[in-house]
């Protein structure tokens, strides 16, 4: 972009002091600004004219592509009909159509569906519905978690303390107490271009085993782990890791919480994760994916016998006392309902499972490109690690970054990995020219 198209833009657009922007260099981003002003299907518009490949579905959310009309038709007929109920003591009918199609989609045993707005809330609360549940069976002693290194949670107090992010964490003070982290699994040694699940690391799971004998099972009320880790740059278990870690947990009374914000909804292939690895956690987060980015919203799924064990006490009295204004808001569950149509009537999450092979091919085609370390992916899920360069870190991905926009593909960058998750709608053409930009972009560092 030339210095006078920046000033053209910059006089096209409002003042940007006022906007505390997140997690973005603010000071970089006002010099530079890249502003989206409309989307559709697999391409967003940027407000001088760019038309640009979404490889990211937004953030990992927009998995039925951009402004599906169904789910606009719905928000746009709910917001009309009911514009907000209130959500203790009264509710409305789309947010319970929406809970029974979302456990009659979720692996068997996940029945109950609890809403919240946002991934970060989903794992507040499914931390909270953990300690709750230990609580009233009798086990209050049970109030440890245990999170994995390189895991994301979200940015509330609970997901940054079972987090393992440490840009997320070291500026923010002591966090919840009584949290202990498995190792992380990734290995590029081990696991370098690796196609499907990584053959090692399995194993790391029994460290498990040594965390709950330091600490007492009898102490420890969950264990909370992406089944994918998207954040950290799409690390795949490694094959057995997760049944090694749902068997651990059965053997010591230990709840199993399964973070899908980024797995659900397609994006692995299958509906879950949960489901692609045939792994049934005890509680389920969501978010992203569905509403298909559409309006926020995320929730939480619980196992028949967590909620059987609130279900006591006298009639009529509050059972968990926790819960948002905006829980199951109506233009979130019309948007729920609505994706789900949309996934289920086009297809997509078969879709995505069709077009793996071609998306796996591809992205390991950039195999022998200048720097690149990894490539791993499953599903329509997918990353490309490249070697940072010495004394820089994510300078070289930020530098792939600027080149794929300027020529118009979107991909994000975490450390020096480049992430991919297109729109389940995403075709053949689509993804080669997104890796055909990229490899520009690699060669051109
Ligand atoms: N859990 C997981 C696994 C996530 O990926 C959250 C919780 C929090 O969701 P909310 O809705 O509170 O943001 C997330 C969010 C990225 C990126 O590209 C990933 C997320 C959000 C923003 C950016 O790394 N994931």
């Amino acid at each position: 972009m030339t210095d006078n198209t920046v000033r053209q833009l910059k006089t096209d657009l409002p003042d940007l002091e006022s906007y505390w922007m997140p997690f973005t260099g603010n000071r970089y981003f006002k010099e530079n600004p890249r502003m989206i002003a409309r989307a559709e299907g697999m391409y967003c518009y940027t407000t001088d004219g760019k038309k640009l490949l979404d490889g990211v579905a937004g953030l990992w959310c927009c998995n039925a592509g951009h402004c599906n009309p169904k789910i606009v038709e719905a928000i746009k007929a709910q917001a009309e009909k009911l514009d907000y109920s209130m959500a203790f003591q009264l509710s409305h009918p789309t947010v319970f159509e929406l809970a029974n199609r979302l456990t009659d989609l979720a692996p068997d045993g996940l029945d109950y569906a609890f809403f919240v707005n946002s991934g970060s809330e989903a794992v507040d609360t499914a931390l909270k519905m953990a300690l709750a549940y230990h609580r009233t069976r009798g086990e209050a002693a049970r109030t440890r978690f245990i999170g994995r290194e390189k895991g994301y949670h979200g940015v509330g107090f609970g997901g940054i303390s079972v987090g393992g992010l440490s840009p997320n964490r070291k500026m923010f003070g002591t966090m919840l107490p009584g949290v202990d982290h498995l190792p992380h699994t990734h290995n590029v040694e081990k696991n370098a271009f690796s196609k499907g699940l990584p053959q090692w690391g399995g194993h790391l799971a029994d460290e498990l085993e040594n965390i709950i004998a330091l600490h007492d099972a009898s102490t420890v009320a969950a264990v909370i782990v992406e089944p994918i880790a998207g954040s950290a740059g799409v690390l795949l278990p490694p094959e057995g890791y997760l049944k090694r870690l749902r068997k651990i947990c059965d053997k010591h009374g230990i709840l199993l919480i399964f973070d899908e914000v980024i797995c659900g909804f397609g994006r692995t292939g299958d509906t879950f994760g949960a489901a692609r690895f045939d792994v049934t956690p005890d509680l389920m987060t969501l978010a992203k994916g569905l509403t298909s980015g559409t309006v926020p919203m995320g929730g939480v799924l619980a196992s028949k016998h967590i909620y059987d064990t609130f279900m006591t006490g006298p009639d009529g009295a509050i059972e968990f006392f926790h819960g948002y204004t905006y829980s199951g808001h109506p233009l979130a569950a019309a948007a729920g309902c609505a994706a789900l149509d949309v996934y289920v009537d086009d297809g997509l999450f078969e879709r995505a499972a069709s077009m793996e092979g071609k998306f796996t091919d591809a992205l390991h085609s950039l195999k022998g490109e200048p720097n690149v370390i990894d490539v791993r992916s499953i599903g329509l899920i997918g990353a490309v690690e490249l070697e940072s360069i010495e004394g820089q870190p994510t300078a070289r991905a930020m530098s792939v970054f600027r080149d794929c926009y300027d020529n118009g593909v979107i991909v994000r960058t975490t450390g020096d990995t480049l992430a991919f998750s297109p729109p389940l709608i995403i075709n053949d053409a689509e993804i080669e020219m997104m890796i055909e930009t990229v490899r520009t972009a690699l060669r051109t560092q």
